[in-house]
């Protein structure tokens, strides 16, 4: 039985900031710091903060904007984080209200209707509460009938999901799925981290996932096969968790943000990412030239240029693997699926695609999709 893609959804929130806004706000905080601790920076006991660039940020990282839920609070050198207020419990959930318009508009692309979805699976790389679950939430809101459960795969959430999302259809488990990454990175970002201040931004995604069988949508991709990968790395981390109040001494301390070592990420993931994908190509009996597009994992341009370039060469269009990191910045497990919603329209019967993740764990999850 196949198992298809047959709608997606994405929500984009309404604040935008760019490299510009982001670095004066770091700066003015480096300036502020410098001055506080001027003393200690002369006497040798600190090291004075460096300035933060854009030209840096394009050209290491492809980033140039980012969107958030919540602008208010992150420029402030005083505060330097969204001030997001917190709702009673019988309001909607931020995360449950960007996922459910997600949602609404994957399902208007499927042509299904909410309750014809029997699974609600909500993954991404952080959620707000530890329970009830956010996709029960949205299970509730939409209408939508059996189960739903969140899991957590950092970058990976998505394609991990898709892949326990076929599983369950084909296990018999479920009959349609709604696969919801809510991401509200910037909840998590070290705004006054140099390295990192730059990298995320927020966004929803929604994907539908059926039997072709039962399929409505009028564009739907066929998954040939997926393939999930993990080995075990401290090198992109956050000791963010429910144990952090059980020691207050470091409850708020710079390692319960995302924190990570860029260059041995890039070192190490990308040989596992060429190894992964070349199992996964000779699995399929397929070659990498066959594949029109490629919607990689959006974590930076250069890293994507390298999968682009081991796969398919020097000479291929910009169309072939697109950006949208460059204006959403690096969304945690939605990346790869706005390139995917943003860029399949023109994907004819037969042309197959890419989708592939590749992040915090490590992991990597990949799936081969043929447009039907
Ligand atoms: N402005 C100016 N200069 C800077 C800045 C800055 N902001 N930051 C660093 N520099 C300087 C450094 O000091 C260094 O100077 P020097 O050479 O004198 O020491 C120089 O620039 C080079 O620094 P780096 O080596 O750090 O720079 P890179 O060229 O390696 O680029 C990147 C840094 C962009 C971080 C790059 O290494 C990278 O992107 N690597 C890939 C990492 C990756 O893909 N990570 C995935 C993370 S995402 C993920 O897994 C999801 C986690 C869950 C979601 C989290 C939500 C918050």
């Amino acid at each position: 039985d196949s198992i298809v893609i047959s709608g997606s959804g994405l929500f984009t929130p309404p604040n935008g900031i760019s490299n510009e806004e982001l670095v004066a706000s770091y700066n003015a905080y480096v300036d502020q710091y410098n001055a506080e601790h001027a003393g200690e920076i002369a006497m040798g006991h600190l090291g004075a903060l460096a300035y933060s660039s854009s030209e840096f940020i394009e050209k290491a990282s492809g980033i140039k904007h980012r969107y958030v839920m919540v602008k208010d609070g992150i420029l402030d050198p005083e505060i330097m984080m969204p001030l997001i207020p917190e709702r009673s419990p019988e309001s909607l959930s931020l995360q449950a209200e960007m996922g459910l318009a997600a949602a609404r508009m994957a399902l208007e692309s499927a042509s299904l209707a909410a309750h014809e979805i029997d699974l609600v699976i909500v993954a991404c790389a952080y959620t707000q509460r530890a329970y009830p679950a956010i996709a029960i939430e949205i299970q509730r809101e939409l209408g939508c009938a059996g189960f739903a459960y969140d899991m957590q795969v950092a970058c990976s959430s998505a394609t991990f999901a898709l892949a326990a999302a076929r599983g369950a259809i084909l296990g018999g488990s479920a009959s349609r799925v709604l696969v919801i990454c809510p991401e509200i990175c910037s909840a998590q970002i070290n705004y006054r981290d140099r390295d990192s201040h730059f990298i995320f931004g927020d966004v929803a995604t929604a994907l539908v996932v059926e039997s072709a069988a039962q399929c409505r949508a009028p564009q739907a991709f066929e998954i040939l096969g997926h393939k999930c990968k993990t080995e075990f790395s401290g090198n992109i981390r956050s000791n963010f968790g429910f144990l952090n109040r059980c020691d207050p001494a470091s409850a708020h301390a710079p390692d319960k943000l995302f924190h990570q070592q860029g260059r041995k990420v890039f070192k190490e993931l990308l040989p596992m990412i060429y190894q992964h994908l070349d199992g996964q190509l000779d699995e399929l009996g397929l070659t990498a030239n066959a594949f029109k597009r490629l919607w990689l994992h959006q974590a930076n341009i250069n890293m994507n240029q390298f999968v682009v370039k081991k796969l398919l060469g020097e000479e291929v269009s910009p169309l072939t693997a697109p950006v949208v990191l460059d204006q959403y910045a690096n969304t945690a497990s939605a990346g790869s699926v706005i390139a995917f919603h943003k860029y399949r329209a023109d994907m004819q019967a037969g042309d197959l695609g890419l989708l592939c993740s590749f992040g915090a764990g490590y992991s990597i999850g990949s799936l081969v999709l043929k447009a039907i």
